[in-house]
């Protein structure tokens, strides 16, 4: 409904600078090494991809902490670049799949994507909420705040006044939540934000979780849709290769049916996979968190149905 061909750009953001662990820069190639295209295009989507960005030479010289964030100036320079070629990518009415990188990207991928749909919804599946602000975050690692700019939560922050509020609080919902600090909760509740953690998964299931995370924020199923997932959503057994790993998440299945669900719906303009990390654990614990990653990418667009 809201894209006209199908064609897909994939967007490779090979940055690890939102948190300490080194690797996850390495995600987006690893994934498009596995031949995540070559499986898209025998699909039948136009995959346009122009290689991973060059994240380097953004790298500023000096980046103290600023109110408590690590490297603000550089999660700042890459994410506010990245915005930009999404922005661009979703304004040539193509799916945009960003493969990450840390999860602090997701300040370029809802803002690029918001700029071209501002009545889109966010789909936001993770152990955590991200939604740290400068004032409540204890680790400073700017992957676990973004959800704080994007809806102006964060107040103004002199490195991020490019971020503006396009994410309103009521379009944005939660699946797989388990690893949330006390502030994060305040936040959610004063903000009334609605979060189904993994308690609710297990009470009403991940077909009926679907249906009520879209009964909120896209309630005539007629808005845009944005899947940000962080693979640290499903559990460790399925995904160990991340950097901040939760026990007790999502299964395979349930981890794909978000996918194939939002897919089916017609509505899904735009995915992110994030927080894949291939430094961390075994050669096979990569190998099967690159492939989940892969196969999480086509069942956004579509793979399961018939
Ligand atoms: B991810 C954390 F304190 N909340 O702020 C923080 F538990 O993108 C974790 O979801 C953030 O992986 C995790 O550092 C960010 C921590
Ligand atoms: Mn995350
Ligand atoms: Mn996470
Ligand atoms: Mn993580």
């Amino acid at each position: 409904k809201f894209l006209s061909t199908k064609t897909v750009s994939i967007v490779g953001v090979p940055f690890s600078g939102g948190q300490p662990r080194g690797g996850v820069e390495e995600g987006p190639l690893r994934l498009v090494e596995f031949g995540l295209l070559n499986q898209i295009q025998e699909m039948g989507w136009k995959v346009d991809y122009e290689g991973n960005n060059n994240i380097s030479s953004l790298r500023p010289n000096q980046d103290p902490d600023v109110l408590n964030l690590k490297q603000p100036k550089y999660v700042s320079n890459v994410t506010h670049a990245v915005a930009k070629q999404i922005e661009e990518r979703a304004r040539q009415n193509k799916f945009v799949l960003t493969l990450g990188g840390d999860h602090s990207v997701a300040l370029a991928t809802v803002t690029g994507v918001f700029s071209v749909y501002p009545n889109a919804c966010l789909i936001w599946v993770d152990a955590h909420a991200d939604i740290n602000t400068p004032a409540t975050t204890d680790s400073g690692n700017i992957h676990g705040c973004p959800v704080s700019f994007l809806t102006g939560i964060a107040g103004s922050h002199p490195d991020f006044a490019w971020v503006k509020p396009l994410l309103k609080t009521n379009r944005l919902v939660y699946i797989g939540l388990r690893d949330v600090d006390a502030a994060e909760k305040k936040i959610l509740r004063d903000y009334k934000i609605k979060a189904f953690s993994m308690h609710h998964v297990d009470r009403y299931g991940i077909g009926n979780i679907v249906e009520m995370a879209l009964d909120h924020v896209n309630p005539k199923r007629d808005l845009p849709i944005h899947l940000t997932f962080d693979v640290d959503a499903l559990d460790p057994s399925v995904a160990p290769s991340t950097g901040t790993p939760v026990r007790g998440g999502l299964t395979f299945r349930e981890g794909h049916y978000i996918c194939e669900a939002l897919a089916e719906t017609g509505l899904l303009v735009a995915a992110d996979i994030m927080e894949v990390n291939p430094a961390l654990e075994s050669e096979m614990e990569v190998f099967q968190t690159i492939q989940v990653g892969c196969s999480l990418a086509r069942c956004c667009l579509g793979e399961s149905l018939l």
